[in-house]
């Protein structure tokens, strides 16, 4: 036990009241000993310390050590403040993450640690920019109001050549889809140039907005092996697609923060979409080492992220820890996690304010806009009702790859299924009746069936 790292008699009240901490929730699983004990060599290890008292430490160096201010051996959870001066001053999400998801995760005497919950005042808040624009500029640039964006993933994940995928862009935005997303891995490979079918979507995308008088907007994937890489390929969008048509994706993850936070700073007038993939490792409730989906999800906030995918609530393919891994942990079952900013139950207002109702802590984001939930995985046409009554906001951009890309009668028929779906949900018609004279619909229902 590091005894220096623990003062329970701090009140969580004054530490808010300070300005000067940001709090964090582990869940602490030791080998041996107690939480308590754990707790201790987890915010010397995320902090200033190590697995022993230090001699060159000084008495200015102690004030940065974090506290474990609270303690529920029962619940094996640890309340932690960090000074938040330990951190970077220009609004680093990558520093606090390499602090409370550092280098913690490996020491030994531990079998679980996973970061829950994380709390910052608003002095370190208005250090980070927070995300430009979101869903609101969206709806604005495609004139599309009180319903889901609807979009799909290109399919095969990868494999088309610049016109075959181009041209499975303009079917789905013909067919009524508002959005394309390029599939994570899509980069520059040898076989689909970047440049080129950069310029191929371009001119689809032109074809297919004068055929639906419809403005469409397509996410493109700048990831990179390098910063001057990703925005040569920003930039080439920038120059060649009309402003608002386009969406920066990233893999947030395999890229990381700093990546998003260039982005955010390099283009400021564009939607930065924070694609997750590689979370699972981290998220999963299998895994007793990691990071919730809520603390993902406000830190992609944080960067900058316009828009993150935050999971299906278990209508579609992916383990959905958004519903599960706060809850499970503390052997509860309450619905939270989908918008960072919501409560157990979110009505729309809550979804866009300014308050958010954590598990733990309620997070006043000041001015910080919101971040747009993007809902994809094993998605179809057929689960869009029960995704919305999940969900319950429409402020949200749902992707189906595949899920529209196998409609019998192909991707055009794919996204007028899904726009009718949409449709249904909207007039309060049930999908049965709806497909009866509605066939694009119709026959996805029968491809999909309506219990899945
Ligand atoms: C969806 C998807 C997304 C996942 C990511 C995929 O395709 O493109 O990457 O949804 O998961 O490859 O699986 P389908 P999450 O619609 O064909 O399933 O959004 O949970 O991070
Ligand atoms: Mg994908």
């Amino acid at each position: 036990m590091q005894k220096q790292y623990i003062n329970l008699n701090l009140s969580e009240e004054r530490l808010k009241e300070s300005n000067e901490f940001l709090l964090a929730v582990y869940k602490i699983i030791p080998k041996n000993g107690t939480c308590l004990d754990l707790a201790s060599e987890v915010a010397a290890e995320s902090s200033s310390g190590s697995f022993t008292r230090i001699g060159t430490a000084t008495d200015f160096s102690e004030t940065c050590d974090a506290q474990v201010y609270k303690i529920d051996e029962e619940k094996k959870l640890a309340w932690i403040a960090y000074p938040t001066k330990i951190f970077d001053r220009a609004g680093s999400v990558q520093s606090i993450f390499t602090y409370l998801a550092g280098n913690v995760f490996g020491v030994s005497n531990l079998s679980g640690l996973k970061l829950l919950d994380i709390w910052l005042p608003q002095k370190f808040l208005q250090t980070f920019d927070g995300p430009s624009c979101n869903i609101d500029d969206m709806r604005y640039y495609l004139d599309v109001y009180e319903r889901p964006i609807l979009g799909t993933i290109i399919k095969p994940k990868i494999g088309l050549k610049p016109k075959e995928f181009a041209n499975a862009c303009f079917e789905f935005w013909v067919g009524g889809g508002d959005f394309v997303k390029f599939d994570e891995p899509q980069a520059d490979q040898e076989f689909c140039p970047f440049q080129e079918v950069v310029l191929e979507i371009r001119d689809r995308m032109e074809e297919a907005e004068n055929e639906t008088g419809k403005k469409k907007i397509m996410s493109i994937n700048v990831s990179a092996a390098d910063f001057d890489t990703m925005i040569e390929r920003a930039d080439f969008v920038c120059e060649n697609m009309k402003r608002g048509s386009y969406a920066f994706l990233i893999d947030g993850i395999t890229a990381g923060f700093s990546a998003v936070q260039t982005l955010r700073k390099r283009y400021p007038d564009t939607f930065i979409h924070f694609h997750r993939a590689g979370h699972g490792a981290f998220t999963r409730k299998e895994n007793p080492f990691g990071f919730s989906v809520e603390i993902l999800t406000k830190f992609g906030r944080l960067a900058g992220a316009s828009g993150i995918h935050t999971g299906t609530i278990g209508v579609g393919k992916m383990a959905d820890d958004t519903y599960e891994t706060i809850h499970d942990d503390l052997g509860e079952t309450v619905y939270k996690g989908f918008v960072i900013e919501k409560s157990r139950f979110t009505p729309i207002d809550e979804a866009l304010g300014k308050v958010s109702k954590g598990y733990f802590f309620d997070q006043d984001w000041g001015d910080m806009k919101p971040i747009t939930p993007i809902a994809s995985g094993g998605l179809n046409p057929v689960k869009l009702h029960k995704l919305i009554s999940k969900i319950q906001v429409v402020d949200f951009i749902t992707t189906m790859g595949a899920g529209v890309h196998s409609h019998p009668d192909g991707t055009r028929e794919g996204a007028r299924a899904l726009l009718e779906s949409c449709e249904a949900w909207q007039k309060g018609i049930s999908l049965e009746e709806y497909a009866k004279d509605h066939k694009a619909l119709r026959k996805a229902i029968e491809k999909f069936g309506t219990e899945n």
